[in-house]
């Protein structure tokens, strides 16, 4: 009787080869791959870093009436977030908060920002735009920040709901200049002529080499 089963000498080296392709695959890239620098902040007991800025605020001759600041009105994780509060009477406030993360000159850093925010805004219309980003400069004009604009402040709700909490993720890249300093925002734009209120915790920072 012929005897069918396979050579062990053949079964070894087919887990060997098999072996020798999942390392090259997966692991040689992880080798490689820096692993993300991991920053958390949620505001319990100061800023923790992050300094208020606002740019567009001039109106009839003065300045708009905003602020953020650490507040126990509302939060996501612990009992304090930094609420954002702006009278964006010339429809084009953009207030925000922004903190420098050093880095090592010379490399290109994938930037990951997540934060939790609170928005009442509901329906489609009338909406604000979120800020979220990172880049090489600490943004000083609207155009500055022109790449940080993202998605709206809509809380997914069609009618009036009060705030509701909402993930946001949002990824850039970033080659820094010769200071080794890279410059995250996360804010609001004014995109409709009214006074809004907004809460922003848990945020996370993730930065690496890519
Ligand atoms: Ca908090």
């Amino acid at each position: 009787m012929r005897n069918s089963r396979i050579p062990l000498w053949i079964v070894i080296a087919v887990v060997l080869v098999a072996a020798a392709a999942i390392a090259a695959v997966v692991l040689v890239p992880m080798l490689f791959q820096a692993p993300w620098e991991v920053h958390r902040y949620s505001f319990e007991a100061s800023m923790d870093g992050w300094a208020a800025a606002g740019t567009d605020l001039e109106y009839d001759g003065g300045t708009l009436n905003w602020s953020i600041a650490r507040s126990e009105e509302d939060s996501k994780d612990g009992v304090t977030s930094l609420r954002l509060y702006l009278e964006n009477w010339n429809d084009a406030g953009k207030i925000w908060v922004e903190r420098g993360f050093e880095v090592e000159v010379g490399r290109t850093y994938a930037v990951r920002i997540e934060f939790a925010f609170a928005s009442a805004d509901f329906g489609m219309a009338n909406l604000w735009t979120i800020i979220a980003g990172a880049m090489s400069e600490k943004p000083e004009t609207g155009d500055d920040l022109e790449p940080t604009f993202q998605d709206s402040t809509g809380n997914g709700m069609d009618s009036d709901s009060g705030f509701i909490w909402m993930e946001k993720s949002y990824d850039a890249t970033v080659d820094p200049r010769s200071d080794g300093v890279l410059w995250v925002v996360i804010g609001v734009w004014g995109t409709w002529e009214t006074p809004r209120t907004y809460f922003v915790d848990e945020v996370k920072i993730s930065v690496r080499p890519v």
